[in-house]
């Protein structure tokens, strides 16, 4: 039996599976991820790495360049992102009731794209922003960020405080809804599939230790240190394996 084979003998016999995903789902829509040798962490933005950009020290002292990175790379610069077949593929598992809920690091919006509904997003999202005037706290879209932009790149409220989106910086705590969500869903499954993420993000990667189940796939290009707990690795890439899973 190939890996292949032995992941849809997997899907076939589970009734409660979980998606546990990182950047590697979204790389084939045209987003970069972080750790690959082409993602964000190899690339020089201004000098400054990207986990310093994506921090709440540097949202709250060089709020331009937060900006700057999160128009380019995050929100790709208005550019139409597309979900894929990952994120289609998971959808249908969903609606024949199989897949329970995706739990994923990512802030994009290509699983609620692609139809799914128990989207767990536990670093937020950039769907919404706000106002960060305590007192006014506005909810603004994508596209308002982009239209609100002032001289110095950075969007302004009615009220002239910044807006700032939902997404989870570094150094910040992340969304008790969606993570306690996700615990719930993990003590539930039979399946648990881990899969493009380096799993080197904490306290996120501590979310597997929830998952009592008796299968547990990782899915990714590069190791990590789940691989040993497995009950099937497979490297290869995930958008070739999700082309051939029949969702039945
Ligand atoms: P990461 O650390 O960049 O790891 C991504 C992993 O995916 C790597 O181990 C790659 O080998 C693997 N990978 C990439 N493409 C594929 C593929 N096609 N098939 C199989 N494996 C692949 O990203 P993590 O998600 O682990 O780190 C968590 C960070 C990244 C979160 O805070 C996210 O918000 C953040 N991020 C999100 C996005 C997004 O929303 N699309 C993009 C970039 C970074």
């Amino acid at each position: 039996m190939t890996d292949i084979e032995q992941l849809q003998k997997f899907i076939d016999e589970s009734k409660n599976i979980v998606f546990f995903g990182g950047a590697g789902v979204s790389t084939a829509s045209g987003i970069p991820d972080f750790r690959s040798p082409n993602g964000l962490y190899a690339q020089n933005y201004g000098n400054k790495a990207p986990e310093y950009i994506l921090s709440s020290t540097c949202w709250k002292r060089e709020r331009e360049l937060f900006y700057k990175f999160y128009f380019d790379k995050i929100l790709m610069n208005g550019q139409k992102i597309e979900p894929n077949i990952i994120h289609k593929k998971l959808a249908e598992l969903e609606s024949i009731g199989k897949l329970k809920a995706i739990i994923t690091q990512n802030i994009d919006t290509l699983h609620q794209d692609a139809g799914s509904k128990n989207v767990y997003q536990v670093h937020g999202t950039t769907l919404t922003n706000h106002c960060i005037r305590q007192g006014c706290n506005k909810e603004y879209s994508i596209k308002d960020l982009f239209e609100r932009k002032n001289e110095d790149g950075i969007p302004v409220c009615d009220c002239g405080s910044a807006i700032k989106p939902d997404v989870t910086l570094y150094e910040e705590k992340l969304p008790s809804d969606a993570w306690e969500n996700s615990v719930k869903a993990l003590k539930n499954a039979d399946m648990l599939i881990i899969a493009g993420t380096s799993l080197v993000v904490y306290p996120a990667a501590s979310l597997l230790n929830y998952f009592h189940g008796d299968k547990l796939v990782i899915l990714n290009l590069q190791e990590t240190e789940a691989d040993s707990m497995a009950d099937l690795v497979i490297h290869k890439d995930m958008k070739d394996v999700f082309e051939k899973i029949i969702v039945r």
